[in-house]
């Protein structure tokens, strides 16, 4: 039974994390038509484009910092009650901005919703902003600049999302090198959408520890070994590959392959609502359906972990 296990994920995108029924009850409660995007219970897209844009439409039904503190909140009690102990949350300030609230207290509503879940589970947490890239490389340098001076002791980390195919890396590397410098840690989406190139250009360009994804690596031998070499984290998001159709079935998923090649993998849930997903499931369809062993399924905890963007001391009460 996964459900035991201890678990762990750093690849969760906050908004992504809201469930249809709360996404409807804030539509009522702001006199918006979901019909766009969120029917019948489901949130609506048929490929990554249109999901990008039902991303950012659910976005900004989430006005007040009250409406992010329940949403961080509710995402971790439910995680903590199937035993995870640690998550990193990707936020992004821009859908602050985008709805008038303001990325102060965008960011003030997912601490406090992180603070409480901590108080009454236990479960840690921390953020990640994140650029958009679909909103162009000056707003990806914003969020640098304002994850950069935030100072905000649960902001550790830097990534981008978004439209991979917009533009390239190294129309972006410059934000990343504003979030370096000021000591965050890296992560960055590539090989989802796109091919091994994006890959290769994010360790060239900017030399992150770990990747959102990363999957499509497997399509470039040398470029998996590479990965194997230089220890980066792929945040793998089995369900959202697969929803995306990124890869046609759980079968000819990657990630097992991945983890047997020498690279390191964790298991994520990426947008788990969107991609009719939980991190209990992606747990339990790497164990049942990828007949992945208990000690593989708690290798890739402990890789989360070591790779997680926390101080030395809290990770040492994590490992
Ligand atoms: C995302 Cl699955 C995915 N890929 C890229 N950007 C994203 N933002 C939210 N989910
Ligand atoms: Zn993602």
């Amino acid at each position: 039974m996964t459900r035991q296990l201890l678990k762990a994920e750093i690849h969760c995108h906050i908004e992504g994390a809201a469930p249809p029924a709360v996404t409807e009850a804030q539509a009522r409660k702001y006199g918006v038509d979901t019909a766009a995007f969120l029917r019948d219970g489901a949130y609506q897209w048929r490929d990554f484009s249109e999901f990008l844009i039902a991303y950012d439409a659910v976005a900004a039904l989430f006005r007040t910092e009250e409406d992010y503190a329940l949403l961080t909140e509710a995402y971790l009690a439910e995680l903590a009650s199937i035993n995870t102990i640690y998550s990193e949350i990707i936020v992004s300030p821009d859908h602050g901005d985008r709805i008038g609230l303001g990325a102060d207290a965008y960011l003030a509503g997912i601490c406090d919703g992180i603070y409480s879940a901590k108080e009454k589970t236990g479960i840690e947490a921390r953020i990640i902003v994140t650029g958009e890239r679909h909103f162009g490389p000056d707003r990806v340098v914003s969020a640098a600049e304002y994850a950069a001076r935030a100072k905000n002791p649960l902001v550790t980390g830097f990534n981008m999302a978004g439209e991979e195919r917009m533009g390239l890396v190294a129309d972006y590397a410059r934000a990343f090198d504003i979030a370096r410098d000021a000591g965050l840690g890296l992560t960055i989406h590539a090989g989802e959408v796109c091919g091994p190139f994006s890959v290769t250009d994010a360790l060239d360009l900017v030399k992150p520890a770990r990747i959102g994804h990363g999957v499509r690596a497997i399509e470039d031998e040398a470029l998996v070994a590479r990965l194997a070499e230089l220890g980066t984290v792929l945040e793998v998001c089995p369900g959202s590959n697969i929803a995306l159709g990124v890869f046609a079935d759980f079968d000819s998923h990657p990630l097992k392959k991945l983890k047997d090649a020498g690279v390191r993998v964790c298991i994520n849930s990426d947008d788990p609502p969107f991609f009719g997903t939980s991190l209990a499931r992606e747990y339990e369809i790497a164990s049942q359906t990828m007949g992945m062993s208990n000690t593989e399924i708690n290798d890739m905890t402990r890789t989360a972990l070591e790779a997680a963007f926390v101080d030395e001391g809290t990770k040492a009460t994590l490992l």
